[in-house]
């Protein structure tokens, strides 16, 4: 298949990027966390029946984030060189709420699931950028209220962000890559099939629920084989 340098390509990351940079993807542990199902913590319904868990879940996953160490590696990279590279639109939707693709450098960059270093308020609704622990007793900035900050996330059962804009991007690409996601959570596990007019390739350490779906599997960690991936279409040689 030759892409033309104008083609858009959209590329879906998941934890499994972000596993080389020291962050735990969310089923090295069969999704557990603190012996809890991350799908009870990461709920409307979980912050409602015990917030200061939910809390301290998101505190520690932000200050993570924070260690120096922790830092972009040669996949996330590899997307930033893509993106300027590439003549056409190159489109990162990530599913991780961590801040490395922004750290990387990528500008076209959407938070589906939301980040890790925005709160926002359930009562006059405004959003910043929070890089401290977050209480169950702290003020909002604005309207003063105690108790009404939630870490700016989309938990199970709630819209995820910017789905109109994915779904064009979706619609219209002619390259769609999948990296680092086991394709169990919903809408972005059906998004190989939103991308109908696109070559379709899977990067991952191992086959996924959503493989079948893929039109060429890398087997490989992403650090290695991003990189590869990207100078071959840079090189119209895909
Ligand atoms: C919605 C924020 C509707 C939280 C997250 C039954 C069937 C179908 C769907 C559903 C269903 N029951 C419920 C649903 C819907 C639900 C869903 O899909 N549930 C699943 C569990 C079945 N989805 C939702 O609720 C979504 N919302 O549907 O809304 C709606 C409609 C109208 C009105 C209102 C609502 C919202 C889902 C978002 C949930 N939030 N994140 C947080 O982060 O704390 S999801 C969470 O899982 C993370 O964002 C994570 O990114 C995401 C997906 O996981 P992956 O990224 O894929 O990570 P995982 O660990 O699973 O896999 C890592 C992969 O990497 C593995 O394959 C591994 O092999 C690979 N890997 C590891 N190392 C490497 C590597 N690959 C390459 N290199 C390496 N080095």
């Amino acid at each position: 298949m030759t892409l033309d340098p104008s083609d858009s390509i959209v590329v879906l990351t998941g934890a499994g990027i972000s596993a080389e940079s020291g962050i735990r993807t969310f089923r090295d542990n069969d999704g557990l966390w603190e012996d809890h199902r991350i799908e009870d913590v990461a709920t409307p319904e979980g912050f409602l029946r015990d917030p200061a868990l939910v809390q301290r879940f998101y505190n520690l996953r932000r200050k993570q984030l924070q260690e120096p160490g922790l830092v972009p590696n040669a996949a996330h990279l590899a997307l930033v060189k893509l993106e300027q590279d590439w003549q056409g639109d190159v489109l990162i939707v990530t599913q991780n709420v961590d801040d490395l693709h922004g750290r990387a450098g990528s500008k076209a960059l959407l938070h589906m699931h939301g980040e890790l270093n925005k709160v926002f308020c359930q009562r006059c609704h405004g959003k910043w950028e929070w890089l401290e622990d977050l209480s169950t007793e702290t003020p909002c900035p604005n309207c003063k209220r105690p108790a009404s900050l939630r870490p700016d996330i989309v938990w199970f059962g709630e819209m995820p962000y910017h789905m109109d804009r994915i779904m064009l991007a979706l619609a219209r690409c002619k390259l769609f890559i999948a990296i680092g996601t086991s394709g169990l959570v919903y809408p972005a596990a059906g998004f190989s099939h939103q991308a109908h007019r696109a070559l379709r390739i899977e990067i991952n350490v191992q086959e996924t629920g959503v493989s079948s779906s893929f039109d060429r599997h890398l087997i490989g960690p992403a650090g290695i084989e991003v990189p590869k991936l990207v100078d071959l279409v840079l090189a119209g040689e895909l």
